[in-house]
């Protein structure tokens, strides 16, 4: 298997296709089968990606400007697969963003803004809330249905810090379970305890891409070092010491594990700021607190 194929494409192996793992301001990381170490910096090709300016020039005001914004090109994010064109001796550019198999979209209920997109190209989403006060079968309920149109992917429930569970937790338990049905597998887990490990695993497959998307302070950084083991943690936290803190994860960074599986780790949702959800629930004064839910 080649590099790219390893890191999930599925599509012919052909020169200039990269995989975005990171995003660094104007540059980007891709892996690919171009060059021996298999990576690569590159930027975007700026009239590739520039159509808004001709489609909507600075006149166009308002609603028109919007719907020119909407049919431009869309802008590489970690997870895509992008056809570039390698240049051994300076930058390589990203030409265009290839289609995705799966996305994962915010929706501004304001409608102010067009959707923001927080994951693409996996082949399992999970959509994690922990056992504290994170706890919400309501904010389920929002992200399954906003999985609904995300294309060909499964959504899985994840409920971490099971450790934590106290007298009386059966009862959120069970109410979650109705709400998801059939729609979803939930699965419990502790990165404490390892409790359901082995039904995380069942997704870390080679080649297959796994999506963590929650809250900030679900869990979902400790399930991927989990996941990746304790030696990428420490260099992870020796990054952090040494201040480049690669992984403070303020941005969505895409990581091979040992098994072969990827994990696309999400910055917490109230950093990208998931529909104003936790404003607008303190705004009216209501605890999202389970208990007093
Ligand atoms: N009790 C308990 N705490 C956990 C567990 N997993 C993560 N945490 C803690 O929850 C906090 C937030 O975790 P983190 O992985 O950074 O959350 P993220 O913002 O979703 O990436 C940290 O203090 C972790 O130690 C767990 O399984 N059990
Ligand atoms: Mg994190």
């Amino acid at each position: 298997m080649t590099r790219i194929e390893q890191f999930g494409w599925r599509g012919p192996v052909e020169p200039g296709v990269g995989r975005v793992v990171s995003a660094h301001g104007d540059y980007y990381h891709l892996v690919c089968n171009e060059r021996p170490s298999g990576e690569v910096l590159a930027r975007k090709k700026k009239s590739a990606f520039t159509r808004m300016k001709t489609v909507a020039p600075d006149s166009m005001k308002g609603a028109k400007r919007s719907e020119a914004a909407l049919a431009a090109p869309p802008t590489p994010i970690t997870g895509d697969f992008v056809r570039f064109r390698y240049n051994a001796q300076g930058d390589s550019m990203i030409l265009e963003v290839l289609p995705r198999l799966s996305h994962f979209e915010r929706k501004d209920p304001t409608a102010r803004r067009t959707s923001q997109t927080l994951a693409v190209n996996f082949d399992t989403l999970f959509l994690m809330m922990s056992l504290n006060e994170n706890f919400s079968t309501a904010r389920v309920e929002r992200y399954l249905a906003l999985a609904g149109d995300m294309g060909d992917a499964e959504a899985v429930v994840v409920v971490t810090k099971m450790d934590l569970r106290e007298e009386g937790d059966g009862e959120y338990l069970d109410a979650l379970a109705e709400t998801v049905g059939g729609k979803a597998r939930i699965l419990h887990i502790s990165a404490r305890t390892g409790e359901g490990m082995d039904a995380v695993l069942e997704y870390a497959r080679p080649g297959r891409t796994v999506a963590f998307i929650g809250s900030s302070g679900v869990g979902k950084s400790t399930l991927l070092n989990t996941l990746a083991g304790e030696e990428w943690a420490a260099t992870q936290e020796i990054q952090e010491w040494s201040g480049k803190g690669r992984h403070t994860t303020t941005s969505r960074e895409l990581v091979m594990l040992p098994s072969g599986a990827m994990v696309i780790d999400t910055p917490g949702i109230r950093e990208i700021g998931i529909m104003g959800e936790a404003d607008a629930v303190q705004a009216k004064g209501v605890s999202t607190h389970r208990w007093r839910k």
